[in-house]
This record gives structure tokens, sequence and C-alpha cells, in this order.
């Protein structure tokens, strides 16, 4: 364990992220040449979403071997010299390990498919049952999560695409070779991990789910909390510079401080997802809604007291390779482009736990709002667009949902400069056609640019400890418009305003002349005990003993 909460993490995706040999798919000499920038904005850790071996079928979710380095992302040498040169500039990197599948493709899996049956017993094979599956379970990706295998007259399990084959965590020789997994990327330098969906390694039962699609049975299961403290004692538990969270699908408060109580040795911290379901319509993601603000607030609040009353620890964060742009979202990416940004920014900055910047979010990119199924790259979009037509949506209503909810929102090309910058050749997805004004070099240019707001952010959560290890109390509960909290640690105070609405607004400060203004997204500001608040603003008060 390390102390993680003055850290700040930086988000790679590395297929859409710098492409150094112009082939069109970003790749890891990318990432080295661009850990300057990266320095400059002032992150600690880097996470990369996966670049082991894979055949891409959920862009590198679906490992086929994890000690080896996928060719279109580079090489072994390649990333040598990335974790060498990050750690020059005091950054570390964590890999992402997805330990919950295979994918099909992987030795352990084809072994099994031969008929060996220690490999049979890596993943789970069932027989039919009343001459059907297994059980009645839906697949995140849409479709049954079983698999026929004609020649065993069995099943096997895969909660997510049919090419990425369940691990059997009951078998102590899968947890060993993902210990072995593990030590092997420590002794290379990498500093921390990611766990996939690691909430879903403990199925409890293999029954049919009356009331909905299966999650009940292997969602925060039994005995999760046994093998993640076995993981942490014989792997990162041993050193103490080690960052590690987990990804907590549909989890529970409860859980999430259980995985991260200090004492019980699992995680540093856990990502959860509720808030950003709060433009589900009727708890369906594939589905056009305004978001909840009040359910938004409501969640936030929840989770940040109640994770603080269990010692628990939070992963701060609106984007990530799996979401659609929260600046298209829960901001406005027009008229209040970069004010919004700047105030989603703060709204979890200053919140309890730590934050997590996804590439592209600390200049302010947008969803993509594409018109056409094949400009789409994403497994679970292009399966859902089928759905979709098969239930009779009409084309046109398919894509309004699709760009407020696909993946490949948050997955398009970096966006370096007016031309691109990405690649010299055609990216692997098309680029976002704002590039021409949304980009890193005219953030760069500009001191009162999203970027160099994040910049200010990061900066401020390194020398207030009020921002790293402050406790949160909420305020403002019912506002229509704003989102409010404060922070306390040994006498120093700070209130947190965001307004989340294009309106003008104000609410009521007691002693605001005690307060100084730490940040906001605006200037000329006058500080009233009766606090007029414009459209999309945020200001950071501060005082101290
Ligand atoms: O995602 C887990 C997950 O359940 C969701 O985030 C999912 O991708 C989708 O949003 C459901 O609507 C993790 C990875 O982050 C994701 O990229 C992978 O596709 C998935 O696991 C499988 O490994
Ligand atoms: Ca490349």
């Amino acid at each position: 364990m390390s102390n993680f909460k003055d850290k700040v993490v930086y988000q790679i995706y590395p297929k859409s992220f710098k492409d150094s040999n112009n082939d069109g798919i970003g790749d890891l000499k990318g990432i080295t040449s661009k850990l300057d920038y990266l320095k400059l904005l002032g992150i600690d850790y880097i996470w990369i979403t996966p670049f082991f071996i894979s055949p891409q079928n959920d862009n590198g979710y679906d490992i086929t071997d994890y000690y080896h380095i996928d060719p279109i992302y580079g090489t072994m040498d390649d990333l040598d010299e990335l974790i060498k040169e990050a750690d020059n500039r005091n950054i570390g990197l964590m890999f992402d390990m997805v330990f919950n599948h295979t994918s099909t493709t992987h030795e352990w899996f084809q072994k099994a498919l031969n008929g060996e049956q220690k490999y049979k017993n890596y993943y789970f094979f069932k027989k039919p049952v009343n001459g059907g599956m297994p059980t009645n379970w839906e697949s995140k990706f849409g479709g049954p999560v079983w698999e026929y295998v004609e020649k065993f007259d069995e099943y096997y399990l895969h909660l997510f695409d049919k090419t990425q084959a369940d691990l059997n965590w009951e078998n102590p020789e899968v947890r060993a070779e993902l210990a072995k997994i593990l030590n092997f990327w420590i002794d290379k330098g990498v500093k921390g991990f990611r766990f996939d969906v690691i909430n879903l390694i403990s199925k409890n039962a293999f029954e049919d789910d009356n009331q909905g699609i299966g999650k009940k049975f292997y969602t925060d299961g039994n005995k999760v909390n046994q093998y993640l403290n076995e993981l942490n004692n014989i792997t990162f538990g041993k050193y103490n510079d080690m960052i590690t969270v987990g990804e907590m699908s549909a989890t529970t408060i409860e859980n999430c401080v259980n995985y991260t109580y200090p004492g019980n040795h699992e995680l540093d911290m856990t990502f959860n997802f509720h808030h950003l379901k709060v433009d589900y319509q009727n708890k369906e993601k594939w589905t056009v809604m305004d978001f909840d603000f009040q359910e938004l607030k409501e969640l936030f609040n929840n989770w940040q007291v109640g994770m603080q009353i269990g010692h628990g620890w939070n992963a701060l964060f609106w984007n990530c390779h799996d979401q659609p742009r929260s600046l298209s979202r829960f901001g406005n990416d027009t008229k209040c482009h970069d004010e919004s940004a700047k105030m989603l920014a703060t709204a979890i900055h200053m919140q309890r736990g730590t934050p997590y910047i996804y590439q592209g979010e600390e200049i302010g990119m947008t969803n993509n709002y594409f018109t056409d199924i094949h400009q789409y790259r994403d497994v679970e979009s292009i399966n859902y667009y089928h759905i979709l037509k098969n239930q009779g949506t009409n084309e046109n209503d398919i894509h309004k949902i699709l760009q407020a909810k696909s993946r490949d929102n948050a997955r398009s090309p970096m966006q370096w400069n007016k031309d691109g910058g990405f690649s010299e050749n055609t990216p692997w997805m098309e680029m976002n056609p704002n590039h021409t004004k949304i980009n890193v070099e005219n953030n760069l240019n500009n001191p009162n640019s999203i970027f160099h707001y994040y910049q200010n952010l990061i900066q401020l959560r390194k020398k207030y400890k009020v921002i790293s290890e402050g406790s949160y109390i909420p305020m403002e509960k019912d506002h229509p418009y704003i989102y409010a909290y404060k922070r306390q640690y040994r006498g120093d105070e700070l209130i947190v305003i965001n307004n989340f609405y294009d309106v003008d607004t104000s609410i009521e400060i007691e002693y605001i002349n005690d307060y100084k203004i730490l940040t906001s997204n605006y200037d000329n500001h006058q500080l009233n005990k009766h606090l007029s608040i414009r459209p999309y603003e945020t200001i950071v008060l501060y005082k101290s003993e």
C-alpha cells in the first residue's frame, strides 16, 4: 500500500493515444513520446488498458497471453523503455489485469477444448440442464452467457463476449497462475494494478434467476474477499509502493468498504458506476434520458459519506474507456464547453478519494455523434445496434441512443493538434472533427484552458491536506441546480460549489468573509453571504484557523 491519497491517475487507452509508426493504431512508443506532456499535467500514475496479446474482439480485454505484448502495440523493449522513462519522471505504471476471464484463444482454453481435464477445470464447463442451457443468465454484451461445445455436449460460461471465457477461481491452480502473472509484472517495475470486473470472480451458485439476468449469483460473491486477500498477501501486498484499484460492477457501499478497508488487505480503492447510471431510463442503458440530478447528488453523498464511515477509499472518476464523455453527458459541450468541463472536474477532484483523468478529458474532448453504424468499432455497441434493430427500434432512434451511450464516444483518437496529430495514417477509428478546435496544442497555448485548470487542481491536491485527507460533509442537498459539499481537516475547511446547469442561481454561505477563493472557472467574484452563482460556475472556498 502506498500513500495514494494525494495522487492522481491518468488513464490511457493505448489504441487511441498516440501512433508512433503510422499504422493508424496507437502504441507504447507513442505513450513514451508523450510522457513530458503528462508530467506537465502533474499526474503520478498512468493506468494503461490492456496491450497484451489478444485477438482484440474486446480491444484487449480478451487476453491470449498475459506475459507478452501484442505486436500492434510494440515490443518488450518498448515497454521496458516506457517503464524506465516514466520512472525517470516519477510516474508509476499501473497495468490492467483481466482476471475474470481469458480469451478463448488463450493456451489454457485451447487445451481445455482439446479435452485436457486439468484445463477444463480452469473454466466453467457445465452439462445441459433439461436439454438446454445450465442457467438463464444474460451476458453483459447481450445474449446468453453459455456457449455450447458440441464435442463435450457441454456449455462454457462467459459473462461477457463468447470469446471471453470465465476463469474458475475456485481452482487453486488458477489463482496460482494469476498470482504468477502479477509477480512477473511487479518484477518488471510495474507500480500498480487495475483489476477488471474483479467483483465477479466468485460464482455462488448456478441457478436460474427468476427476477434478473443472473447478477446476484456472481456479483460480490461469497469468496471474493478471500481471493483478493490471498492475492494481496502473495503479490502486491508485499511491497509498500504499490497502488491497486478494483473495477466493481453493480456493487454496494458495504462491499466496497470491505474491499478497501486497510485492515482487510485487499485493494486500495474501488471504482463503482452507480453515478453513471443516472441517465438510464428504467435502469436500462440503451435508452436516452436527461440525467437525474437529484439522484446523482444523492449517490455522490451516500458513497462519499458511506465510504468515509467505513474507512474505505473511492476512485473518483467521470470518464473511462467504457463511458460516453462526461462533458457531453453532464455538461454542455457547445455553448458552455470550457466552463462545464472545469466545473465537472472540480466536482470530482475535490471529493474524498483518488481522482482518475481519462485521456482527452483534460482538454475537453466530447462525444462523437457518429451517424453510421460503420463508424463504430466496439463489440458491445455493434451487438446492441442489432439487438435494438431486431426489437423494431428505428434506425434514427438507434443512432440517438448510440450517440449518447456507446463506449466508442470515449475511444476516438486523442486530439493533439488542429490536424489531429494522432497518426499520419487513417486512424483505426475516426477522429472527432472538432479536433480542429479542441486539441492539446490549443490548450497548452491558452493559460485559461481546461488543461491548465486540471493542472492547477492537481497542484492544489498536493498542497492542501484538506483535499487529500479531509472529511466530506454534504451541503445543499435539495438545491435544484447546485451540488455542494464541505471538506474538513484539522481546522482547515473547503466549501465546494458546483452549478450543473446553464442558469443563474445562488446559495447562502454563513461567515463568507472568513473564506478566500481557492479556484473557480469564473473571475470577478463578489463574496456576499448571498452568493450569486453563474451558469456552470464552480467555486472552491477555503479557510484555515
Ligand atoms: O468493463 C466492465 C463492465 O461491465 C462495463 O463497464 C461494460 O463494459 C459496459 O459498460 C456494460 O454496459 C470491463 C472493461 O472496462 C471493459 O472495457 C471490458 O469490455 C469488460 O470489462 C470485459 O473485460
Ligand atoms: Ca502504431
